[in-house]
């Protein structure tokens, strides 16, 4: 960073910020055969063999289902005002559909009066990827039958909750569901065809636009607001060539308009329509139930890439390059917040949305945890500039007109990295997995500073 830059600050953004960090269910709750929860995608993604790193499953990932309460006392400790998490849908329905399990609504309610009682407001995220075995048995995303049970799901919560949670996330990420877990099958349920992740693609953007209004109409709290998460990466030519160029295409059509192109113009993106047409499984209405107006956009964002060419179209396969001199996370990410602030523009001008809330942003880097004499410390320079970077660049876009109103650090706690296993840490606490203890990295405590101002 520029040591002239004046240091940024909270009350550079709105008072009404929210500010927090976010999870997900698979990846700290554990407690997989508790309490009626049913089987999930991940449960037996993870338990075959070969699929994750060291064969790691999510089985009692950060135990959180049991220490939910030490948890949201450390998120109250350093001074969050919002939770993003996301609800486990084989916990409310093991089947997918059909007999409620009235101990995993529980749960949640537990967590969020807990939130509520500690001054955080609940964000809740209701599909991040652990769909319900029952229905993958049935076709999963690749069926329209997967969009109606995913808005049945979000009748029981809300039912439930919708008088508590202040945002409602209907879907986490589903790029990376649809084209990681169908096409690529680095993710669950792991397969490799460019069939199935477009139609996947168009019934988790289904299920979003049936569940939408479900979840307004079982709202009971005024200033509620509900949108959906997407994966996002700043997508760059790497050279001058053609083919950069058309590889840069297929990223950004991929990664960003296949998703934003039908929640914000009611259309499927002109760039890629070659890949898409004859797989989209669209009947009529669909269009207009999808692209229902939002109150927010989540936007993910981690990484810019640099296209060089496409290297197998039907696989959406593009050779990238690195940057000489640049920075890379664990997981191989360049570190590239100018890279956020042109998405953030982008987003802004191509489809204007009301709000956007950063719902995730942060990185893995290998931390080491010191014990020494003193207290234990995890010291993690890296992470605490990326995340001060990170800001800065959200700010700069704000100053320029994007509507952030919210910003969620992934993550809060270390966790199952889905097919990195617990090899990658992202949080800003440290999970040591064989005590369950939480330590406050360097980088947490640089986010309560900030946030005490
Ligand atoms: O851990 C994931 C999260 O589940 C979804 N967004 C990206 C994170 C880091 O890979």
């Amino acid at each position: 960073m520029d040591e002239q830059r004046k240091p940024i600050s909270r009350s550079d953004f709105p008072a009404d910020f929210a500010w927090g960090t976010a999870t997900a269910a698979y990846q700290i709750e554990g407690a997989v055969n508790e309490d009626g929860r049913g089987l999930s995608i991940w449960d037996t993604f993870s338990h075959t063999p070969g699929k994750t790193d060291n064969g790691d499953t999510g089985d009692i990932a950060d135990d959180h289902y049991h220490r939910y309460k030490q948890d949201v006392a450390l998120m109250r400790e350093l001074g969050f005002n919002s939770y993003r998490f996301s609800i486990s849908w084989p916990r409310i329905l093991p089947e997918g559909r059909g007999k409620v399990n009235p101990k995993g609504l529980d749960f949640y309610e537990r967590l969020v009066e807990e939130l509520l009682n500690n001054g955080l407001e609940p964000y809740a995220t209701l599909y991040h990827w652990d769909l319900p075995q029952a229905l993958q048995d049935k076709g999963g995303w690749k069926e329209r039958l997967s969009s109606e049970a995913f808005a049945d799901y979000a009748d029981v919560v809300s039912r439930r909750l919708g008088d508590r949670v202040k945002g409602w996330i209907t879907l986490n990420e589903p790029a990376v569901s649809a084209i990681i877990g169908h096409v690529e099958g680095r993710h669950a349920p792991g397969e490799h065809s460019i069939e199935a992740g477009v139609r996947a693609a168009h019934h988790l953007l289904l299920g979003h636009g049936l569940a939408l209004p479900v979840l307004r109409a079982n709202n009971r709290r005024k200033d509620a607001e509900f949108g959906i998460t997407l994966s996002t990466t700043y997508a760059e030519p790497g050279d001058d060539s053609q083919q950069a160029q058309e590889a840069a295409i297929l990223v950004d059509g991929f990664n960003n308009r296949l998703f934003m192109d039908p929640l914000f113009k009611g259309r499927y993106p002109s760039t890629i329509s070659n890949l898409l047409e004859r797989y989209l499984p669209i009947e009529a209405g669909d269009m207009e139930k999808i692209s229902a107006p939002l109150d927010f956009l989540g936007i993910n964002y981690y990484f810019r890439t640099l296209a060089l060419a496409v290297e197998d179209l039907s696989a959406v396969k593009v050779k990238t390059r690195q940057v000489q001199g640049a920075q890379y996370t664990e997981m191989g990410w360049e570190v590239n917040p100018e890279g956020f602030y042109n998405l953030l523009k982008l987003v802004n001008n191509d489809y204007k949305p009301a709000k956007i809330l950063i719902t995730e942003n942060g990185a893995a880097f290998a931390d080491r945890l010191e014990e020494g004499q003193g207290q234990p410390a995890v010291h993690d320079p890296d992470r605490t500039n990326f995340i001060r970077d990170h800001f800065e660049a959200a700010l700069k876009a704000s100053r320029e007109g994007v509507p952030v109103k919210g910003y969620f650090v992934w993550s809060f706690l270390d966790n199952f990295e889905w097919a990195y296993g617990y090899s990658k840490r992202f949080g800003i606490v440290y999970v040591d997995y064989p005590t369950q203890r939480r330590i406050v990295k360097d980088s947490g405590r640089w986010y309560q500073n900030f946030l005490r101002g």
